[in-house]
């Protein structure tokens, strides 16, 4: 194993060991299979990722220091760990996630072998894992889980709802993180309240015409 690959793995052992309070530890994980997910996991892409979510939506930060979290109470923090190319670091991320504070963990990964989330999920059992399928091919593979071995999935690319999913699982305990989404979903709604009365009013021809 490379030098980096052993320093990460130690790294998670001994940040699982210090028994850190809550409130300095990342919420939720994000892991991927590859930085080739970037834009589908987390930001960029054809559409919002998770990364939106929490930032703007949800109010959350990136942690990318153990010893130094931000501001922000709830946090989140991002790695690369592959199910076929770095078992060992994918198994270490998961058996120490617990330990480490994540409440939840939202795993990604793309084509037809797409193992990152049922494995991820297997070893950090009893912690609720959210499959993101990077691609549709990916699907079958992410949900396939069976009985007695949980993971739940979003549709392939949606990673922002995986987010949203994170925020819900949290919001159970965390007050604050409930009234962003309910605000969220507010938005969301008087979005769709506007278009529908402009579409209407202003008629197909001229409401296609317009900058949206
Ligand atoms: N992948 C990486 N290790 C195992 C799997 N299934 C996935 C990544 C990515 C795809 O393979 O999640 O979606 C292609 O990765 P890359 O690095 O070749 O671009």
């Amino acid at each position: 194993m490379t030098d980096t690959l052993t320093d990460l793995i130690d790294r998670l052992h001994r940040e699982a060991k210090q028994d850190r309070p809550a409130a300095e530890t990342p919420d939720v994980g994000i892991v991927m299979g590859s930085d080739s997910d970037l834009k589908v996991m987390l930001t960029g892409g054809p559409r919002r990722g998770a990364y939106d979510a929490f930032v703007e939506e949800l109010g959350f930060a990136e942690q990318t220091d153990f010893e130094d979290p931000p501001a922000e109470r709830f946090t989140f923090e991002t790695y690369v760990t592959s199910a076929h190319r770095t078992p060992d670091l994918m198994r270490a991320y998961a058996r120490t996630a617990e330990d480490r504070g994540l409440e939840v963990v939202i795993a990604g990964a793309g084509g037809k072998s797409a193992d990152l989330p049922n494995m991820t999920a297997s070893y950090a059992y009893p912690l609720p894992v959210i499959g993101v399928p990077v691609q549709e091919k990916s699907v079958d593979s992410v949900i396939g889980m069976p009985a007695g071995a949980p993971l739940v999935a979003v549709d392939a690319g949606k990673s922002f709802n995986a987010a949203l999913a994170a925020g819900q699982m949290l919001a159970r305990q965390y007050p604050a993180v409930r009234d962003r989404l309910v605000a969220y979903h507010e938005g969301l709604q008087s979005g769709v309240g506007d278009s529908s009365r402009r579409l209407h009013d202003e008629g197909v021809e001229s409401y296609s015409a317009s900058d949206r």
